[in-house]
């Protein structure tokens, strides 16, 4: 038998995570609409954790929905994959997530379609359902293409979109003067519990010596 060529050699030992979120978010219309029965407007969704971009990794994501849906598996080739749709019930979407490498194994997921919920602000229409799940795909072994693909500067480096106008450098000085903030808060909060415990410990030792005293007197 030949040799596997150098990209499907597997890694042995290495294990990469990818974190990442499914769900689903679906919008009330208000009312049955009278053309179709339907009552919602949804968007089933298989997204990275972290804003990444995953198809550095991933070839395609399938979305198997409902048989009374036109056109029920849909395939997404790139970002964002997602699938938006109308209809009126709810139902289970099978998700599955196909790599680059076709030798890796492709991921299957079942997210049932959330809909409905029992909360007035979602059943007037003020909010919006959401659905989500955290999960992490762990690729054991992966082989070198994986790899290389996995740990590329591309997938793993925030893509974080530079609308002009808005200045980041200020806004994460902004986010770590309120951690700071919070820090130190949280510091003299630990200080004043200790103190508190501190002098409970005393009284308790007061009152313990107090009992000892009163029971060798009587
Ligand atoms: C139910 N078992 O009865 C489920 C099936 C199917 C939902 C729900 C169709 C939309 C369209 C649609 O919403 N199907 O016709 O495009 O609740």
């Amino acid at each position: 038998m030949a040799e596997p060529a150098d990209g499907n050699a597997r890694r042995k030992g290495v294990i990469l995570t990818k974190s990442i979120v499914y769900g689903n978010i679906a919008k009330y219309f208000g009312k049955k609409r009278d053309e179709d029965g339907h009552t919602h407007a949804w968007t089933c969704y298989f997204r990275p954790f972290k804003n990444e971009d995953m198809s550095t990794f991933v070839r395609k994501v399938q979305f198997k929905l409902h048989e009374s849906i036109p056109n029920p598996i849909r395939v997404i080739t790139r970002p964002p994959y997602e699938v938006g749709e109308t209809g009126w019930g709810e139902f289970e979407i099978i998700i599955k997530v196909f790599f680059v490498d076709p030798s890796e194994k492709p991921l299957t997921i079942y997210h049932l379609l959330k809909l409905f919920q029992n909360d007035p602000a979602v059943i007037s229409g003020k909010k919006n359902v959401v659905s989500e799940q955290y999960d992490e795909i762990v690729f054991t072994d992966p082989t070198s293409t994986m790899y290389r693909v996995l740990t590329s500067p591309k997938s793993m480096v925030p893509a974080v979109r530079h609308e002009p106008g808005i200045d980041y450098k200020d806004m994460e000085e902004k986010a770590l003067t309120v951690l700071n903030s919070a820090q130190k808060k949280i510091k003299l909060e630990i200080h004043d519990l200790s103190e508190q415990l501190k002098a409970s410990r005393e009284s308790t030792g007061k009152l313990k010596d107090q009992i000892e005293q009163a029971e060798d007197d009587t």
